[in-house]
């Protein structure tokens, strides 16, 4: 019980050094990007997720702030993200913070310089670390933020927030910062970027720089902001060839009227497991029915269904479609063979499962047995499955 007690106090210690040292740290801040006349934004070359996220960040409290930030980047770096195949989604998190901010390389930042300017460097704190070489003079002042060790080769900067004792990740402090402006990004991703950020440089919350403070913000981001877990996994398991599959799946549903979510896939080989975990994915969005097919190894289609509404009984869908069943929020059928090939294939199906949707009567079932309504009209599941199991 003591042990438990000593160290519940020495976690809020952390907690509450942090946020003080961030928040003297947002005064100087806040007086640097007011006072100058141009503000330029800088993390490290070859960035990763971090890296990024924090740029997003600070150029969101530099909005706030009434100015319009300057990313600057490697041209390299630049065409790297373009190009290179496994910096995919390092580029997908620069496009997103290019809708709203500019990102420049270093010709154009020569070419345009501004005097009484103001550079922040991000994620790193090593003067050969960011694009910059002889520049750093260009700057009548310079502001670190950053949780790497300080050693010689560090940026000689008027205000340095140097946390690596006491903060996970670069992204760990732009949250806090974020939260003490009362910055909160309408776009959702701002969030999703900084959890990523932070899952990318603590191995998920594994390595020994996850402190306390580090636990409550991934809590808070995935709780209290709405960051995109899914999103998250994705971003940083590239190589995760299950969750690719199973988001691309997803992104492959049609909207039958408004409520219905319709996948049907047989370009790639997913597992029982994948299919169902698509249909997972679109429980965050209001819908009557999710129905989601991926064809099997053995050229079979999975079929997982799923509804958040309870006024569609997709448990007699699924029994419909291929001797299936589940409860109202959640079901499946047998996986089924459907003669045909390529597209038209997929078309079968996905037909199959409208004419149970439309409820049309179509081949010899109907002659042996006439069908039901899978309109919930009572919501009461219960006693219809006892209806139809007598
Ligand atoms: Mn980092």
């Amino acid at each position: 019980m003591k042990t438990e007690e000593k160290e519940n106090s020495k976690n809020k210690r952390q907690a509450t050094l942090l946020k003080k040292k961030i928040s003297e740290f947002k005064e100087v801040t806040t007086k640097s990007i007011t006072d100058c006349n141009a503000v330029y934004l800088v993390g490290h070359k070859n960035p990763d997720f971090d890296s990024i996220a924090s740029l997003g960040a600070m150029a969101l409290v530099c909005k706030r702030l009434k100015k319009a930030p300057y990313i600057v980047m490697d041209q390299e770096d630049i065409e790297k993200l373009e190009n290179d195949n496994d910096k995919y989604y390092e580029h997908e998190m620069m496009e997103k913070i290019k809708e709203k901010f500019v990102v420049i390389n270093l010709s154009d930042y020569e070419s345009n310089k501004q005097d009484n300017s103001l550079l922040i460097v991000l994620d790193t704190n090593a003067y050969f670390r960011t694009p910059f070489k002889n520049h750093y003079q260009d700057f009548k002042k310079i502001l670190v933020l950053d949780h790497h060790c300080v050693d010689d080769n560090t940026i000689k900067a008027n205000n340095k927030l140097i946390l690596h004792d006491c903060a996970s990740s670069c992204s760990e402090i732009m949250y806090w910062l974020l939260k003490q402006y009362r910055i909160t990004p309408s776009d959702v991703d701002y969030y999703t970027f900084l959890l990523i950020g932070i899952n990318l440089d603590t191995k998920k919350g594994t390595k020994s720089n996850t402190m306390p403070s580090t636990r409550d913000c991934i809590s808070e981001l995935l709780e209290l902001r709405k960051a995109d877990p899914v999103k998250a996994d994705l971003f940083l398991n590239p190589a995760y060839e299950s969750v690719r599959k199973s988001y691309e799946l997803f992104n492959k549903a049609n909207w039958l009227t408004l409520r219905y979510a319709i996948a049907v896939d047989n370009e790639n080989v997913y597992t029982k497991k994948e299919v169902a975990y698509a249909a997972d994915l679109m429980e965050s969005f209001v819908c009557e029915a999710a129905i989601f097919c991926g064809k099997n190894k053995d050229g079979k289609y999975e079929v997982s269904a799923r509804s958040n509404r309870g006024n569609v009984d997709i448990a007699y869908i699924m029994r419909e479609l291929n001797g299936g069943g589940g409860s109202l929020s959640n079901a499946s059928c047998d996986p089924i063979y459907i003669d045909a090939e390529g597209e038209l294939e997929n078309k079968k199906l996905l037909d199959e499962i409208k004419d149970i949707i439309y409820l049309k009567n179509n081949g010899q079932k109907q002659k042996q047995m006439p069908r039901k309504r899978y309109y919930i009209k009572s919501k009461n599941i219960k006693k219809k499955n006892k209806e139809d199991d007598e």
